[in-house]
């Protein structure tokens, strides 16, 4: 791999930080997304929160306190070798209520720790812009991203830390997993749906204020400082024909445009063809002032950031038996095992994806989400023997070498997700584990917080110090 390849992790504020109350911080999405069953319904905008019952617990709000213990957790990132370290940054913290010309001084100054601390380290600072935590004062006030307003709520909430952090932060991504819109819009973007409204309509439409104002993000992070880079974000994953019958080949383009949609916007600069179809099939109108359509050529992204948990499978007659996965449900593939959570385990499939990411767009890439939820035990000795884990990562990390090497797609990074245990997006489960570093806490917050080393942070140490060399050492033992 390229001697300055970023190897790091990925937390979000939304599943780590906690302290929701503190330090002058606003409500946002994340803290009300409830634990248990209504936490679908309410992520996908068909609850609406407010109908939740008092005694609802939401997992959020305390999460695994990295807000209190920040320090503690990049000393072990650094330990563990990081050259990067992507996270949110919580956008209430700065603007409780989304807005304002006064951003909150106490919301910057916790940030400016956690850059000064990585940078202390040597490592780089990767920060998400949104990361499923819109101010919840937008979405009470105007409906989030249905309203063009928010649009200047977010520029002035970007120009705020790109002045701030001009010089210690070289790479932003404006939105986590834009894609998710379409599949969890509340969580995704904010958005509520009415009874009988045209909900294909009111997601276009928010997706075009993301569009636009992430091409504005663009713009503004290089005026501020021409060195910084924003690159865009996906949920990705090919999605594969269920058979060669070519009614499930059409099925599984068609999917996979969904997906690329809004890539395909951010990196080329335009809204694609087969997108302007749908809209005149399905009635939508997109409301476009003067100028977005120029704004969106002049100002695609510098690099495309993705998550990889799995591939997907469709079958155009929708029968058969369906299977899980990161954003949407497909069918299932024979051929895969699966996780504890039914989300298909897929390596080659990682490099399939980045194959035709990078044969698309032509931009680097850069793997922001990777890695296994799984259930963890405790051994006697303190630690987790997570060989699952290592399974998974380094499987999956030898495909992105073979795509580097093999077929030259140019990769820039690679984090692994939730590098160390915080709360499931989509389950609000803390069982579900991701961490290379555990974290003594349950599904109904209880613990102590502490953190563990598991077997696999000593392994991913191993690999950031042989710059991957180590799991080629490994495959030819
Ligand atoms: C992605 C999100 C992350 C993360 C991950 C794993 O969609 O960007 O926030 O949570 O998926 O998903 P989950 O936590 O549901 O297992």
């Amino acid at each position: 791999m390229r001697n300055d390849f970023l190897w790091g992790g990925a937390t979000a504020a939304n599943q780590c930080e906690g302290g929701w109350q503190e330090g002058g911080r606003g409500p946002a999405i994340v803290d009300v997304l409830p634990h248990g069953e209504r936490r679908l319904a309410v992520m996908n905008g068909t609850c609406d929160y407010r109908s939740l019952s008092a005694d609802t617990f939401y997992p959020g709000r305390q999460a695994i306190d990295h807000y209190g213990r920040c320090r503690e957790d990049i000393a072990l990132f650094a330990e563990m070798g990081f050259k990067c370290y992507r996270f949110s940054i919580s956008w209430s913290r700065i603007f409780p209520d989304g807005e304002g010309e006064r951003p909150s001084e106490e919301g910057l100054r916790f940030y400016d720790s956690l850059i000064d601390e990585l940078l202390k380290y040597g490592i780089e600072p990767v920060v998400t812009l949104c990361h499923f935590d819109i101010p919840l004062a937008l979405v009470e006030k105007y409906g989030s991203w249905r309203s063009r307003r928010v649009i200047d709520c977010y520029l002035r909430y970007c120009q705020v830390l790109f002045r701030r952090f001009q010089g210690r932060v070289r790479r932003w991504i404006t939105f986590n997993e834009i894609n998710m819109l379409m599949h969890l819009p509340f969580m995704g973007a904010g958005i509520r749906f009415e009874e009988g409204e045209n909900e294909l309509q009111v997601k276009y439409q928010a997706a075009h204020h993301e569009l636009v104002a992430s091409a504005l993000a663009v713009k503004l992070a290089h005026q501020i400082d021409p060195e910084s880079q924003a690159g865009c974000m996906l949920a990705a994953g090919s999605v594969y024909p269920y058979s060669c019958r070519p009614e499930d080949v059409w099925e599984s383009m068609e999917k996979d445009r969904e997906t690329y949609f809004f890539i395909d916007v951010q990196a080329r600069g335009e809204y694609p063809s087969y997108a302007r179809k749908l809209f005149e099939r399905e009635g939508i109108q997109i409301a476009m002032e003067p100028g977005d359509e120029e704004l969106l050529r002049e100002n695609t992204a510098d690099f495309i950031a993705l998550s990889y948990y799995n591939s997907r499978t469709v079958r155009a007659d929708g029968q058969g038996e369906a299977s899980g996965g990161n954003v949407f449900a497909s069918a299932k593939n024979p051929y895969l095992k699966v996780s504890q959570w039914g989300w298909p385990i897929d390596p080659l499939g990682f490099r399939i994806t980045l194959n035709a990411l990078y044969d698309r767009y032509r931009k680097p890439l850069f793997v922001v989400e990777n890695g296994l939820g799984a259930l963890d035990t405790l051994t006697e000795d303190r630690t987790v023997e997570d060989d699952y884990r290592i399974g998974y990562l380094s499987s999956h990390i030898r495909a992105m070498m073979d795509a580097v090497d093999e077929d030259g797609v140019d990769v820039i990074g690679y984090t692994a997700w939730g590098c160390i245990d915080l709360i499931s997006a989509t389950t609000g489960e803390m069982s579900k584990r991701y961490g290379l570093i555990y974290v003594d806490r349950d599904n109904d917050g209880n613990g102590t917080n502490e953190r563990i080393r598991k077997k696999s942070f000593w392994w991913y140490k191993d690999v950031i110090a042989s710059n991957g060399e180590s799991l080629k050492r490994d495959s030819e033992q």
